[in-house]
């Protein structure tokens, strides 16, 4: 079923300027992007998109951590899109991710862990809403869709 899902590439991503490389990942492995911008995320936005986690111990380092510089913030689509880019992404802990995922491959602190996805469907459409008006989300299709997700 075709799902949408939010991506941040967070500060440090966008710091080190992996930006391309965290798009280019997803468009190779045949996602259609929908919605694009950068933004500084400021502390309301940050603290709902993290309410999940306000009694953690490691709650005010992580919204000081994502206000504290830019953030390219996505939507992708594609069949399953919620777990392919969770699986791209690989775990939280860029210590434990193996090579070939995003944090595998470019990070190694467990904070500043390069990239953010949507960890369910209805999560998904909660944190699009949190960062995109309706209007800014582009339906479009792909001439070479059937060649990415098998005849319909
Ligand atoms: P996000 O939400 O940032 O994509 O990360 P995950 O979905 O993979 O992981 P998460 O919600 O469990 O953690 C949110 C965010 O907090 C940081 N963090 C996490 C931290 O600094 N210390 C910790 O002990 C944990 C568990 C990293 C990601």
């Amino acid at each position: 079923m075709m799902e949408r899902t939010l991506v941040l590439v967070k500060p440090d991503g966008v710091q080190r300027g992996l930006v391309g490389e965290v798009i280019g990942r997803f468009e190779r492995r045949g996602l259609r992007l929908m919605a694009l911008k950068l933004l500084r995320i400021d502390r309301a936005v940050a603290e709902r998109h993290y309410a999940e986690h306000r009694t953690k111990p490691f709650f005010d380092q992580v919204v000081a951590f994502v206000t504290s510089s830019p953030v390219v913030a996505m939507v992708w689509t594609a069949p399953g899109a919620v777990a392919l880019v969770r699986t791209m992404m690989g775990p939280t802990n860029p210590q434990a991710a193996p090579p070939g995922t995003i944090r595998g491959d470019l990070g190694i602190d467990l904070g500043q862990n390069v990239i953010h996805g949507s960890d369910g469907a209805n999560r998904a459409e909660e944190e699009i809403a949190l960062f995109f008006g309706p209007d800014e989300l582009v339906e479009w299709g792909r001439d070479h869709e059937r060649w990415i997700h098998g005849p319909a």
